[in-house]
């Protein structure tokens, strides 16, 4: 048995705070010979550490083997003290009437601190992944703050798009899951996020081919898989949880497995065409646990490039928005 890793969650009681760390702590996002010790992160209201309280009760009772210890705290500094990975889940809601600029600065300033801290108290090997949104700019955010921990290190999660696009894929195929492959999703955690059907493969032959229909993968396919969050919304009156929760196991799974390939939102440097300092979803492929190197090269047609040109332009104009927080030379 390894020895225990420490992994910090945000936003610890919230919704998909409920749905993640019985998962970790039964061993789904390290494997079952990987301890941890979770280090559960709220924000100092009352009515979340109580919940919190509740939520580490309910952890207690399962009785996981594989769970070596839990801390509860407000405090991001003895939360993320020592932590291997950071799960940044916690942010803040859009309230009514609130502007989409006001709520980038709101989670900004979150997300400052967060980086700052982690960056000074986390473990040397720490990483970090970024779900509460808007994820790819406060995934930015929190990178910009680091002295110590490079760039690569902070990932935000797109994983729940690619796993819509996947099972999207196979519905209209009428195939099992496991027959669609190659599916990676660029750019931003937002309705203009691109899933790149032109490489995605159907039992080993081209998606396309398969399902030889061109308008419902340009239209109907990517509107599914973008507006899904809001489909979600409107039928269960709450936003998606269980489903961002497993993706976050599954991000996290694959970023420790050597060769998996799957949609990470990563420091772009470039690549596709994104803007060189925005975090944009694209293929990786693990190299060793937590490591990754960019797939480049994939080809993209008018179509993609198209849509590409207009996810980058929603992140560098998100960034623009909180360009205030940012050091000066980044
Ligand atoms: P909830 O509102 O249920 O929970 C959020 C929790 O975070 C609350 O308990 C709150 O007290 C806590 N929190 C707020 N600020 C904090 C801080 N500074 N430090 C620690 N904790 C803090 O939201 P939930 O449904 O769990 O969603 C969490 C975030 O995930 C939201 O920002 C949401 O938009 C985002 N999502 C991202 C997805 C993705 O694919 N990247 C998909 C699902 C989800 O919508």
């Amino acid at each position: 048995m390894n020895s225990p890793i420490r992994v910090a969650v945000t936003g610890a009681a919230g919704q998909i705070g409920y749905s993640l760390l019985f998962r970790i702590a039964s061993g789904a996002m390290f494997g079952p010979g990987q301890p941890v010790i979770l280090q559960l992160i709220e924000a100092p209201i009352e009515k979340a550490l109580k919940a919190l309280e509740g939520v580490a009760m309910e952890l207690d009772d399962c009785a996981f083997p594989l769970l070596h210890g839990i801390v509860q705290t407000s405090d991001p500094a003895v939360g993320f003290k020592d932590a291997n990975w950071c799960l940044l889940v916690g942010a803040k809601p859009r309230g009514p009437g609130m502007e989409r600029a006001d709520l980038l600065k709101d989670n900004g300033r979150i997300f400052i601190g967060q980086g700052q801290i982690i960056d000074q108290v986390a473990a040397a090997d720490a990483r970090v992944a970024v779900v509460g949104n808007p994820a790819n700019t406060n995934c930015m955010i929190a990178a910009s703050q680091a002295k110590r921990l490079p760039p690569e290190r902070f990932t935000a999660m797109v994983r729940l798009d690619q796993n819509r696009a996947q099972s999207q894929l196979a519905k209209k195929a009428g195939v099992p899951l496991t027959a669609v492959e190659n599916i990676f999703i660029y750019g931003n955690h937002s309705p203009t996020m691109f899933p790149a059907f032109a490489h995605a493969t159907i039992n080993g032959r081209p998606a396309m081919a398969v399902i030889n229909d061109d308008a419902w993968l340009q239209g109907a396919f990517c509107e599914t898989v973008g507006k899904r969050g809001a489909a979600i919304i409107a039928a269960r009156g709450a936003s998606s949880a269980a489903s961002a929760a497993n993706a976050l196991v599954d991000h996290v799974r694959s970023l420790v497995t050597p060769g998996a390939i799957h949609s990470v939102a990563v420091k772009s440097n470039g690549a596709y065409g994104f803007d060189a300092n925005v975090w944009a979803g694209m293929p990786v492929r693990t190299t060793t646990p937590g490591s990754y190197a960019v797939i480049t090269g994939q080809a993209m047609d008018e179509f993609a490039q198209t849509k590409i040109a207009a996810t980058n332009r929603e992140l560098t104009e998100e960034r623009a928005m909180v360009a205030e927080l940012l050091p000066k030379a980044s």
